[in-house]
């Protein structure tokens, strides 16, 4: 990345110079944007603080003021009733929308078992293989398309499951203790449609109200969102796109090209960037672009699309959430290609001001001043491709092209099975070595940085102080989601990085060949970090349950709903999570404490909102410290490098 520079003294917008270069062309035409409009739209004091319900029309009712803890709506419903209501609202659209993303993975994965889906294929038998044994299906001598009819009936089930006693086909991975408290506290998730009808049933006017029990149906919903949804997500991704490894790849918009039509896929569902990037590369396509005078093809991401094709094509993100305006003013973009989640309507009036074609593919996600090409997974690659010529097409009605030429290398591509092997070696895939770096201090703990750009806050600036510092005191960082995007902007997903990490992780990071902050994909691949803690624990030596493990959850610069059911999940499953940002239960004290002290007191796992990243970094640093206290291995112990054959001892 080159030094960064502000010529706008805008710098509370963004600390990412190519951010800053495109806000300042889009102040002096004019352009409104999400960072102009975010000063003229000062946020509801009221909703802002969960404060205000509108959940029937003899409201909205807003309850503030000295006395708001004693005053009550026109339903008599108390603050901490409408601020537990808001809150796990927020949960049960989150957990939709992961897992409506999931559902429509597994029908693709039926689709392929059945012969009705040709463009798609299974690429990671291996795995799709091990999930089916996870299902107790007999998968031996079934042929893969077998294999994946059954995996995907099975995994569909989740969705509406009614049974009495069902619980989701993943729940019983957890540790043993985890699923304990989870049936003592009647929050096993049963089904994930039931999780999401169930919450907007009890928050309803006039039935669940009381705090505790609202709260306790969003800690079920958001557990079926990370044990079940999310996961589910990723699993299928894994088995019909590959599981990603290791590549290297450039992030920023400076990837964007001069010469080449450029393509910007946006959203989250994973089918059909899948289908443009392999149609990208195509030469009847790369021809095509050519007879518009273009070089080539370039396509590049935005938010989590960009992280799926990424990690598992290499293809570079343009940027993240709050990059989605300034692509499209660069003027370099031909074809901005959305799906579902995080899209900005803006987009639709911007684009008419720019020659850029926003093209809507989901019947979910229509908007005006878009083009809509139905995307159908049964005629994926004609689609990709029809999507690619109408960009081509667009090519030469570009005007101004001013892309900021700022892109950082990156390493991306980290899956739980590739970690795995990585520390322990193809013939004995471990986890050991980490959990023995852990135990004798070189790292001191692993923290999972997450979620979105909120223009309320500076652009990255969050993300990159707290990487920063955590990775200086030896905590291992993993990232997903947009904070992975910001991490690899100010380099920190490179090897050389581990030149900013202290003396212990840098070890590791040598000894491992890792850089010190691991991008492990796009929004549901959270999930992979709780596949990872399991398996951390079932490892030994650091407790037995997640809750023991010297770790935390971070999203500082979060915004969406999305982030709050990953939150929840992640406190219910044991971890310390903590957001940027402000709180949106801030207005009502009971339903504070019971997200903090009462959540650990059950689940040892607690959900906090704070605002100021040093603090945020002391918190997380107190908080693996005294688990580490709590394990016994508070005291660090000499230093010993180990070369490969050494861990394989370790672990035998
Ligand atoms: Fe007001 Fe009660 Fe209706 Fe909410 S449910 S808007 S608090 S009357
Ligand atoms: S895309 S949910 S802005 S991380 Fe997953 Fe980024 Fe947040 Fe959307």
């Amino acid at each position: 990345m080159s030094e960064e520079k502000d010529t706008t003294g805008q710098k509370h917008k963004s600390i990412d110079p190519a951010a800053l270069e495109v806000i300042d062309i889009a102040e002096k035409e004019g352009i409104s944007t999400v960072f102009s409009r975010v000063d003229k739209m000062k946020a509801c004091p009221i909703g802002h603080s969960g404060a205000c319900c509108s959940n029937c029309f003899m409201g909205p009712c807003r309850l503030v003021g000295k006395d708001a803890e004693e005053m009550t709506g026109i339903c008599g419903a108390t603050l901490s009733t409408i601020a537990a209501r808001n809150f796990t609202r927020a949960i049960a659209a989150g957990t939709a929308a992961h897992s409506d993303h999931a559902r429509d993975l597994v029908n693709t994965l039926l689709g392929v078992g059945t012969g009705e889906i040709g463009d798609y294929a299974i690429r990671d038998e291996g795995k799709l293989r091990r999930i089916a044994r996870d299902l107790e299906i007999k998968e031996d001598g079934m042929t893969v398309e077998e294999v994946a009819r059954d995996v995907a009936t099975k995994m569909l089930a989740n969705f509406g499951q009614q049974d009495r006693d069902a619980e989701l086909t993943y729940v019983p991975n957890a540790p043993e203790k985890r699923k304990e408290i989870w049936s003592k506290e009647g929050v096993t998730p049963r089904a994930i449609d039931r999780e999401v009808v169930e919450m907007m049933h009890r928050t309803t006017m006039g039935v669940d109200q009381m705090a505790e029990s609202i709260l306790n149906q969003g800690v079920r919903t958001a557990l079926a969102d990370g044990w079940g949804g999310a996961m589910m997500a990723t699993d299928i991704s894994d088995i019909l796109f590959g599981t990603p490894n290791p590549l290297l790849s450039n992030v920023n918009l400076g990837v964007l090209k001069e010469d080449e039509v450029n393509i910007v896929v946006h959203g989250h569902e994973p089918l059909l960037s899948e289908m443009i990037a392999i149609a990208s590369k195509d030469p009847e396509m790369i021809e095509y672009a050519k007879t518009k005078g273009a070089k080539g093809v370039n396509l590049t991401g935005i938010c989590c699309t960009a992280n799926e094709v990424l990690m598992r094509h290499g293809i570079p993100p343009a940027g993240n959430f709050l990059h989605q305006e300034l692509a499209i003013i660069t003027g370099a973009v031909d074809a901005m290609v959305v799906d579902v989640q995080c899209v900005f309507q803006a987009l639709g009036t911007l684009a008419e001001k720019y020659h850029t074609k926003l093209i809507t593919t989901s019947k979910k996600g229509k908007q005006p001043g878009a083009i809509h090409i139905q995307f159908d997974e049964v005629v994926a690659m004609e689609i990709a491709k029809q999507i690619i010529r109408t960009a081509a097409d667009n090519y030469p009605n570009r005007k101004k092209v001013r892309i900021p030429h700022y892109s950082s290398d990156m390493v991306a591509g980290f899956s739980h099975e590739y970690i795995k092997y990585m520390l322990g070696g193809k013939y004995k895939p471990s986890f050991r070595p980490l959990n023995d770096a852990i135990i004798d201090g070189r790292i001191l703990g692993a923290v999972g940085i997450a979620g979105c750009n909120n223009p309320r806050t500076t652009q990255d600036s969050s993300h990159e102080y707290i990487i920063k510092e955590l990775i200086k005191n030896d905590v291992l960082v993993v990232q997903t989601g947009c904070s992975a995007t910001a991490g690899a902007k100010y380099g920190y997903l490179t090897p050389e990085a581990m030149d900013m990490a202290g003396e212990g992780l840098r070890s590791i990071c040598e000894a491992v060949g890792i850089p010190p902050v691991i991008h492990l994909g796009s929004c549901v691949d959270n999930s992979r970090i709780l596949t990872i803690l399991t398996e951390v624990c079932a490892e030994g030596g650091l407790g037995d349950d997640l809750s023991d493990l010297p770790a935390v959850g971070i999203a500082p610069e979060w915004m969406s709903e999305k982030a709050l059911a990953i939150g929840t999940y992640f406190a219910a499953s044991g971890l310390y999570v903590i957001f940027g940002v402000g709180s949106p239960v801030s207005a009502s004290q009971k339903v504070t404490d019971i997200m903090s002290e009462g959540w650990e007191k059950i689940y040892g796992g607690k959900f906090e909102f704070i605002t100021d990243p040093e603090e945020i970094v002391q918190k997380t640093l107190e908080h693996i410290k005294a688990k580490r206290k709590a394990l016994g291995i508070d005291v660090k112990k000499e230093r010993v490098l180990m070369d490969m054959e050494d861990r394989r001892k370790l672990s035998v």
